[in-house]
């Protein structure tokens, strides 16, 4: 469900930026975020690779109204080309000129209905310390990268660039132990952040080597595959017949609520690179793969809300046959980063993608004559959760003719070397917290107004995210590992994420799971009143990384429980004793 959104005060945008003259100029008729037609082909996004180890890029972020009321964001490179893929190697330095070219596409609604904005205290022309967060601000988090959560490089708490200011360079190292995978790079604007990403401001960034975390990946052709949703582009249509039985329950916020049946109106559609997917009746998204060819498909789930649970079906005549994905990374993390052997491949007939998280699998195009179908099942949201049914999203289909994907991985390389640090899962962790997911009725008599949404350590008093803030809810010393027991407290699903850290998932439900992996979202089932006590999850947090130092957020990525609040603060403060590093 959506939150109440914290409004500290509204504005009226067009009067925001003096004069005004950039603005109306900026006002033309204009088509930046164009978007491929429905049941097209997939492409790729376009690959822009380090060089002698750096990348340099400029980027300009825009929007665009739509006729049906709703707003497109995109990342735009100057060829025009959107959402480019950044690869990088460990050790390179990225150097990116963000130019905010927002305009407020809310003018000309009823004031009610306009942007809000948070002025918080001292605002200032700096980017670096702009209190100034509204629909036309721009930043950007460097999802899942251990990079530093200072300005210029990945904070995200007091740097808002506005339309008015000159292009912001972004200026990062990717640390020499990164681990090689899929992250991506979306905007963080508090009480923003939704709508932006929904109209579809994200990318993926690569770190490139996974070959050398698992030698079965030698070789073998790789493919980006971002998905994103949007809100309905048929949202009266009535189901198709094939689901004409499934109720159309409709949640207090006007959102399809979840029906528990695989079947009715989503909340949101969603796209495969941009080649949307729509209710009701889905026609998906093309591609060709050469028939039997093993493919690394690497797979971002930008949505703002919505829950993938991916498969992969062949089509034999009436029949469906699912397929077996091979899974190998996880948010970034090869599935062999314990040390541990045998791991390589985790092959799997689903797989669960909260918003935020990424999953690169092994995937096996259909034999000639045959076609694949990769689908999203149903994802049970909870009570309280939004529908998220079956849907297809993209037909495969065999074809010697196929067109060779962008890139692939090479044909030889140096097996990653261990790192210098103990494994995660073997670190007797410092200190035990419980933080906990919980939502308020607005007004419990009146169910027609929506939730708040609060992430709260346990012991202190439930509270809205305050963005004028600085005091954290938690402080530790770099250096610590931590457990942190994740509860949740309502009736929907929640995806915990942390900014700066992965962290190891060592508890499920309370049975010992142990993951050889990292992640950097987990997704924290919904409590039931049927049930004793609370569903968590047991994470173990490592803030043994230098680079971790500083002031920085967790938070729920079902992005509109963010803006509305679901977050917190953190800062780990440097080791007595530590160098300036
Ligand atoms: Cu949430």
């Amino acid at each position: 469900m959506r939150p109440i959104k914290l409004v500290l005060g509204y504005v009226f945008l067009a009067g925001c930026f003096g004069s005004g003259g950039s603005v109306l100029a900026r006002d033309a008729p204009r088509e930046f975020c164009s978007r491929p037609a429905v049941a097209s082909t997939v492409e790729e996004p376009e690959d822009l690779r380090s060089n002698d180890g750096v990348l340099k890029l400029h980027l300009s972020v825009r929007n665009e109204r739509q006729k049906d009321g709703s707003t497109r964001f995109c990342y735009v490179l100057e060829n025009g080309s959107q959402s480019p893929t950044l690869r990088l190697n460990p050790g390179d330095l990225l150097v990116l000129s963000l130019d905010n070219q927002l305009i407020d596409t809310d003018v000309g609604t009823p004031p009610a209905k306009a942007s809000h904005v948070h002025r918080m205290p001292g605002a200032a022309s700096d980017p670096c310390s702009n209190a100034t967060m509204s629909l036309s601000s721009a930043n950007l988090h460097f999802h899942g990268l251990a990079i530093p959560p200072v300005c210029h490089q990945d904070d995200v708490l007091h740097t808002s660039i506005q339309p008015s200011d000159p292009p912001f360079e972004y200026r990062l190292r990717i640390p020499d132990d990164e681990p090689p995978g899929l992250y991506w790079y979306h905007p963080h604007v508090h009480g923003f952040s939704s709508r932006q990403v929904l109209g579809g401001a994200s990318g993926a960034i690569i770190v490139e080597g996974v070959e050398r975390a698992n030698s079965s990946l030698l070789g073998l052709p790789e493919r980006v595959l971002v998905i994103r949703d949007q809100d309905l582009l048929n949202p009266d249509a009535p189901p198709s017949s094939s689901d004409a039985q499934a109720p159309v329950l409709i949640d207090r916020d006007g959102d399809a609520a979840n029906t528990g049946t695989g079947a009715g109106r989503p909340a949101k559609d969603l796209s495969v690179n941009f080649v949307p997917v729509p209710y009701p009746d889905y026609p998906p998204a093309k591609l060709a793969m050469k028939p039997g060819e093993r493919q690394l498909w690497r797979v971002l789930n930008a949505s703002s809300v919505t829950y993938l649970n991916l498969a992969v079906v062949f089509k034999r005549g009436p029949r469906f046959q699912a397929q077996h994905l091979g899974l190998v990374a996880v948010d970034g993390v090869p599935l062999t980063a314990s040390g541990s052997v045998g791991h390589a491949i985790e092959w799997r007939p689903s797989i669960m993608i909260s918003p935020g998280a990424r999953a690169e699998f092994i995937i096996t195009a259909p034999p000639a004559g045959v076609d694949g179908l990769l689908v999203t099942r149903t994802v049970n949201t909870g009570p309280g959760g939004e529908n998220d049914p079956n849907r297809p999203l993209i037909s495969i289909s065999a074809s010697t003719n196929a067109a060779p994907t962008h890139s692939t991985l090479p044909a030889s390389a140096k097996p990653l070397p261990l790192t210098a640090l103990p494994w995660l899962g073997s670190v007797t962790p410092t200190r035990t917290r419980k933080l906990y997911f919980s939502e308020d009725a607005v007004d419990p008599k009146d169910p027609s107004i929506a939730q708040k949404f609060y992430l709260t350590v346990d012991g202190q008093t439930p509270a809205a995210f305050d963005p004028t803030s600085s005091e954290p809810s938690i402080v530790v010393k770099q250096g610590d590992v931590e457990d942190w027991i994740i509860e949740n407290r309502s009736t929907e699903l929640h995806a915990f994420h942390i900014h700066q850290v992965h962290f190891q998932v060592v508890e499920w439900l309370g049975l010992p799971v142990n993951e050889p992996f990292l992640r950097d979202v987990i997704n924290v089932p919904f409590s039931n009143p049927s049930m004793s006590g609370y569903p968590s999850v047991r994470l173990r947090m490592d803030f043994r990384d230098p680079n971790t130092v500083g002031t920085f957020v967790f938070h729920c990525h079902l992005l509109d429980h963010e803006d509305g609040g679901m977050m917190g603060l953190i800062r780990v403060e440097p080791r007595p004793g530590a160098g300036s590093d």
